[in-house]
């Protein structure tokens, strides 16, 4: 029986159009997948191997870390430390830049990864992933300072996550297009089974957390309200409502058939811009949204636009089909322009239609 393309396969046929390529990028990739493949056999072991429950420390976010979050972690790092392609790595896990150990070679590129994401989900048994952005090295540094992770989401030559669910599976993007692989167990290799991802323009499925729902800003509270007025308010059609905490599995669910994510800035924290993080969250899935003919945005601009100014700094997030992107970034600009007066009346701002009455 023929199988089908193995990733592998796929990304050195991609080599083969870069008629200067050395292979370096297509042996990363090659490490990357193996990380993962050993980070999807331990989600799929979870009680059996001992992986769940919290490790008892925590992150460098003051979050308590799940043993699979800290296995996931060095899972990474041990395995693309060695091949030579790396100049450093920034880790949702560490503090700081990951200098590569002096007994190995660096490379020319810099890894940004949240090694475990939505780990609030490991010991229920929700699907979650790892997430993954690929920058340049700069020229000539052999230890990468914090700076010269600070790059726009524009910059980034590679995205990518795995979602260890009911299947596992890598989704990947070079700038060229997306395209997913499933973990075929059995031969221990991702196939190419969602080749070329495109989000639809239009959807009638947004994902929030609307327990923060007092805490939103008035465009956020505007959209989710006309959503939810269905077809007998102003949008003239009824929506769904899905809220996973996991990321990666939103994301997965938006690729596949459309929708919108929020995770948007909100005044639960002020100091905080948001709940996700920039350089290792936001940014790989804006290239792999934005590659996929969708659209991710802060609501006041691109994603892939912002300049970081810290590793691990948060940014609102809404990301999915275009038209609902823009729709959102509409009224946050009416909302500025003091054009959403008439959404702001009494009628809205005391009766939530979450509280109902
Ligand atoms: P954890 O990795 O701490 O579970 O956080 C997951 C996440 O960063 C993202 O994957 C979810 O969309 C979001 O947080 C869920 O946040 P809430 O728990 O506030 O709903």
């Amino acid at each position: 029986m023929r199988r089908g393309t193995t990733l592998t396969e796929f990304i050195i046929g991609e080599q083969r159009g870069f008629a200067h390529a050395s292979g370096g990028f297509t042996a990363l990739v090659s490490d990357l997948q193996l990380a993962c493949k050993h980070i999807a056999y331990l989600v799929g072991k979870g009680a059996l191997a001992g992986a769940l429950g919290r490790s008892g420390s925590e992150n460098v976010q003051g979050e308590q870390q799940m043993k699979l979050d800290v296995a996931a972690n060095e899972i990474f790092l041990r395995t693309t430390q060695w091949g030579g392609h790396l100049a450093a790595m920034v880790s949702e896990e560490l503090d700081g830049p990951y200098q590569i150990p002096k007994q190995y070679p660096r490379g020319r590129y810099l890894l940004v990864f949240d090694p475990l994401d939505g780990s609030s989900n490991i010991d229920v048994n929700v699907s979650v992933g790892s997430i993954f952005s690929v920058l340049r090295a700069p020229e000539g540094v052999s230890e990468p300072a914090t700076e010269d992770f600070l790059q726009p989401g524009s910059a980034q030559v590679c995205a990518g996550y795995a979602i260890y669910g009911p299947t596992s599976m890598l989704v990947l993007t070079f700038g060229r297009g997306v395209n997913g692989f499933t973990l075929d167990r059995e031969i221990g290799e991702f196939i190419i089974t969602h080749p070329d991802l495109r989000i639809p323009e239009e959807t009638s499925e947004f994902a929030i957390n609307t327990s923060n729902e007092r805490f939103w800003e008035p465009p956020v509270n505007r959209y989710v309200a006309e959503c939810l007025r269905g077809r007998s308010g102003p949008r003239g059609k009824d929506f769904n409502m899905r809220w996973i905490a996991s990321m990666v599995a939103e994301v997965h669910r938006i690729l596949v058939r459309g929708g919108l994510f929020m995770y948007p800035r909100d005044t639960k924290d002020p100091k905080r811009a948001g709940r996700l993080r920039l350089l290792y969250e936001a940014n790989p899935m804006a290239m792999i949204v934005e590659q996929a003919g969708g659209a991710a945005s802060t609501g006041r601009g691109r994603i892939l636009d912002v300049a970081p100014t810290e590793l691990h700094q948060r940014v609102p997030v809404i990301l999915g089909s275009k038209a609902e992107v823009e729709r959102i970034e509409r009224y946050h600009r009416e909302h500025e322009q003091g054009l959403d007066r008439p959404f702001a009346s009494p009628l809205f701002n005391t009766r939530s239609l979450f509280r109902g009455g």
